[in-house]
């Protein structure tokens, strides 16, 4: 594929801010006269849409591996369907959650083979990566007590999904994860998520601007 966009995405513990910073680039893409595309994983496509109520479903009793493949298979979707179009059309794809979800949940939490889930991830996304990966790191308990906050707020009466349901230990070993993953890899840039929204998306701006230029 002769890819023309850019690529950006979001990682991060549950509530660590993902959706708020997200909202602000759009307002700063959207200044520069950028197009942008807005997705998020699982869930991106249509196919995902039904695959992330299935998957998000505290109730329903899912294996390890099938819980795994099921990520895949609304990866494979996503990518093909809607991020290699809109990278294609020269869009700017900001993603919540992708590829490194799979290693740090999955892999880091659940204890399954690392190496083995790169070369799944590889099928899946065809080896497509992010140009940049945000990762907005944070004490897991903090992250989930801000999610805990905004499902009050907004009169969510499931206030814990199949992973926010996790031990704290769980969500400790995926924060683990996710440092030890952008170590290994350039495109990650870490970001102290326990600042304010403002401060974060501050960071992340000027972060943008030095490593990409907008006509
Ligand atoms: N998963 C996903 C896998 O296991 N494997 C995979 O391969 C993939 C792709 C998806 C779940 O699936 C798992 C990971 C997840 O558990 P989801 O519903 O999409 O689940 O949930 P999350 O991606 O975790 O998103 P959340 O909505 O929980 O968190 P966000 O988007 O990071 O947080 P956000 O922005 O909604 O913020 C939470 C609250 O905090 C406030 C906000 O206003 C909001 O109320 N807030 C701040 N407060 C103070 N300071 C800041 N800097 C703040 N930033 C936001």
């Amino acid at each position: 594929m002769d890819k023309k966009g850019l690529f950006i995405s979001f990682e991060g513990v549950e509530g660590a801010g993902k959706t708020t910073l997200i909202k602000k680039l759009v307002g700063f893409f959207t200044d520069k006269k950028q197009d942008i595309f807005l997705t998020r994983e699982p869930g991106g496509s249509e196919l995902g849409k039904k695959l992330r109520a299935i998957i998000l479903n505290a109730e329903e009793k899912i294996y390890p591996s099938a819980e795994l493949f099921l990520f895949l298979a609304d990866r494979a979707q996503h990518v093909e369907e809607c991020i290699k179009p809109a990278l294609k059309a020269g869009k700017i794809v900001l993603c919540d959650r992708f590829i490194d979800s799979t290693l740090a949940y999955q892999g880091y939490g659940r204890g399954m083979d690392i190496e083995q889930l790169i070369m799944l991830n590889t099928l899946a996304t065809n080896g497509l990566e992010p140009d940049l990966t945000l990762l907005l790191d944070l004490p897991p308990q903090m992250g989930l007590e801000r999610a805990k906050t905004r499902n009050i707020a907004q009169n969510l009466t499931i206030d814990e999904g199949r992973f926010e349901a996790e031990a704290l230990q769980f969500h400790q070993k995926i924060r683990e994860g996710f440092l030890t993953l952008a170590k290994q890899k350039k495109r990650f840039f870490v970001i102290n998520a326990e600042q304010n929204a403002e401060e974060v998306f501050y960071i992340v701006k000027q972060h943008i601007e030095k490593s990409f230029k907008f006509e």
